[in-house]
């Protein structure tokens, strides 16, 4: 039988934790042989919410879940982790400065960086979900400097995984015959959802998006403004946000990560920059990526068209805009 996997879930009282802790605990993230401890950490005022759902985990009777922690303290969460989640960080309340959100996230990731550095497993895999998830991931990654750059990532796959969605529900196929669009850069309405290199299976072969679709106006337009706007629609339709879908996009992310892409296939990942495309190295950007071995490398090669580059820069100004912002937050 395997070890069991430690998988550190913050956050994990809120919606997205509420979604997130029974699919991790069903094998979704890391399949349906690998025994699991579940980590779940909170803040105090929500500690008696997270003891209701270790109750509610325990009731589940999961054959895959090993053990649970649920704690309030950092380093007894951080503690022999393989996997984090983050997930838990200062939403964005109305009336508030974006520079005043920052700051809150920025303290939290810092201090939440030095308790992973001490106290996770040897090459913890760590997946920030929590807003401003690329940037938080920098922060992660500033402060923690003995985790490897490349262990550190944010996520980018629910917004990818609605690309496959609204293109295959524009086409009436289904969503697992799409496949390789990308999200370029920020995970925030600056994103750049790309299908130019996009396909969909069909009974005679493979076929671009773009011949299918015969429509460039819609996804130059309406498409790539649906993908980026779609975490309003569903605030606005739910009066609350994406909860099952985001939990979902970060199984997918992790277990893509560990357990690799399928051949021809590539996924979006926020990663820390190496200057591929001409994004500014040293920003957490969101590439096309495959993965093998328990490692992503980002896809090389592929023909960024006019349209394309300006929309890559733009979302990397804002990154790198958000980078300053925390920035001078720390001093
Ligand atoms: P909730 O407010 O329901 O849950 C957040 C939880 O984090 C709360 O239980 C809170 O007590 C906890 N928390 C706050 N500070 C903490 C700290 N320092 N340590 C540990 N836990 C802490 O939000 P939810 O809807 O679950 O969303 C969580 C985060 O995901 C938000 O930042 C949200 O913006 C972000 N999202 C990111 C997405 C992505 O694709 N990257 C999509 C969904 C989501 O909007």
């Amino acid at each position: 039988a395997k070890e069991p996997v430690r998988v550190l879930v913050t956050g994990a009282a809120g919606q997205i934790g509420y979604a997130l802790v029974p699919m991790i605990a069903r094998g979704v993230m890391l399949g349906s042989d690998q025994p699991v401890i579940l980590h779940m950490l909170d803040i105090p005022p929500a500690a008696e919410a997270l003891d209701g759902v270790k109750m509610e985990l325990v009731d589940a009777a999961f054959p895959l879940l090993k053990g649970v922690v649920a704690t309030i303290d950092v380093v007894e969460a951080c503690t022999g982790v393989n996997i984090a989640i983050m997930v838990g960080g200062f939403p964005r309340k109305e009336g508030m400065e974006r520079k005043d959100v920052m700051s809150k996230n920025v303290s939290i990731y810092k201090s939440q960086a030095s308790a992973l550095e001490k106290h996770a497993a040897p090459n913890c895999k760590v997946l920030v979900v929590a807003n401003p998830a690329n940037t938080n991931a920098l922060i992660l990654k500033e402060f923690a400097p003995s985790i490897p750059a490349k262990n550190i990532t944010c996520l980018t796959r629910l917004d990818h995984n609605r690309a496959l969605g609204q293109i295959s529900e524009r086409l009436n196929v289904h969503v697992s015959d799409v496949k390789n669009a990308i999200i370029w850069g920020n995970h925030s309405s600056t994103q750049y959802p790309d299908v130019n290199h996009a396909t969909v299976k069909t009974p005679s072969g493979e076929k671009p998006v773009r011949e299918l679709v015969k429509d460039d106006a819609w996804l130059n337009g309406e498409f790539i403004t649906t993908v980026q706007q779609r975490g309003a629609a569903i605030i606005k339709a739910r009066k609350l946000s994406s909860a099952l879908s985001a939990a979902s996009s970060a199984c997918d992310h992790i277990r893509d990560w560990v357990l690799g892409t399928p051949q021809g296939t590539w996924v979006s990942m926020g990663v820390y920059s190496d200057g591929s495309y001409n994004v500014p190295a040293g920003l957490i950007y969101s590439f096309p990526v495959i993965c093998k071995n328990g490692e992503w490398s980002i896809v090389q090669g592929l023909n960024i068209d006019e349209f394309s580059r300006k929309k890559l820069d733009l979302t990397a100004e804002e990154l790198t805009e958000e980078k300053a912002l925390a920035y001078s937050c720390l001093s």
